[in-house]
């Protein structure tokens, strides 16, 4: 059955991923993002194979989310599936250095924003008793690591809000799934670093990492499981990525 799919973050990365798996489909897709230029040129690409409403979109504006969804086109207004894929992490300091208002654009883009997407459209989906809200975690938010303070603490908030929904929403067929993928080779590290392109290519040098398609493929999997199978959360890291010992701050210096 061919769905109605609603992107956030859909101009790059996992989401422009999302969008190509699912217009191979013949999903009907609803595209949003903040850069108008990418989203119509991907809307022109998967023209070809479905329809697609591209949105500039702000998740940060609660206002214009409202407008968005309240202006969605009628083939495009009951959505059963939402990927909220929008979102960020700035810098890499530590948390005594970091900008705060770089900590401010997280928390309203990763936090904010990823709640006014599920409010107002879950309304519609919990009416038609169906639905599927895929959020976009990170294994940051379990697993901490030295400059990843505010940015992971926004991925613990999407991990425990994600299973929050699902215990109010028992008892509809509207479905919950956290993803929290580890490092993917997306423009997100050229986003952290502020656009030092030759920082973001450290991050991957040498690694067999996770792709946009690699993603985009699970986010295919978990939702195209059946209407009763409910993922919770999924954790999902390259083979080339695990965890470390804790780390031991000595007085004498000594590794
Ligand atoms: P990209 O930078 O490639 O994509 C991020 C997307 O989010 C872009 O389309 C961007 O579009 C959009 N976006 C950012 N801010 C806003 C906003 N205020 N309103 C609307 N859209 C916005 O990175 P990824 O594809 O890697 O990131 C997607 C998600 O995956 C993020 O939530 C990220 O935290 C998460 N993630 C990434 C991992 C990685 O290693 N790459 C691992 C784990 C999770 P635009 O700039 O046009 O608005
Ligand atoms: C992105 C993965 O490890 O850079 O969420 O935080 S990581």
């Amino acid at each position: 059955m061919e769905r109605t799919v609603f992107i956030t973050g859909a101009s790059s990365g996992f989401g422009a991923a999302c969008a190509r798996q699912f217009a191979e489909q013949g999903d009907r897709l609803v595209l949003a993002a903040r850069r108008t230029g990418p989203l119509l040129a991907l809307a022109e690409e998967l023209s070809a194979r479905t329809e697609v409403h591209p949105v500039t979109l702000d998740v940060r504006s609660r206002a214009r989310v409202r407008e968005a969804v309240e202006g969605l086109p009628e083939r495009f207004r009951e959505v059963d599936l939402l990927v909220n894929n929008a979102g960020l992490a700035l810098g890499l300091e530590p948390a005594h250095r970091a900008d705060l208002d770089e900590w401010d654009t997280m928390i309203d883009t990763n936090v904010k924003g990823l709640t006014y997407c599920t409010r107002m459209l879950l309304p519609g989906m919990v009416a038609r008793n169906r639905g599927h809200i895929v959020n976009i975690g990170s294994t940051a938010g379990a697993w901490p690591y030295p400059g990843g303070n505010v940015y992971g603490g926004t991925k613990a908030f999407v991990e425990q809000f994600s299973r929050n929904l699902r215990a109010d929403l028992l008892g509809t067929r509207v479905r919950v799934t956290c993803l929290a993928p580890g490092m993917a080779e997306t423009e997100f590290s050229m986003v952290r670093f502020r656009g030092d392109a030759e920082k973001a290519a450290q991050v991957y040098a040498g690694t067999e990492r996770l792709t946009a398609e690699d993603v985009a493929g699970i986010v295919g999997w978990v939702t195209g499981l059946p209407p009763h199978v409910n993922v919770n959360t999924l954790e999902v890291m390259s083979i080339d990525q695990s965890w470390g010992p804790f780390a031991v701050h000595r007085a004498d210096g000594a590794e």
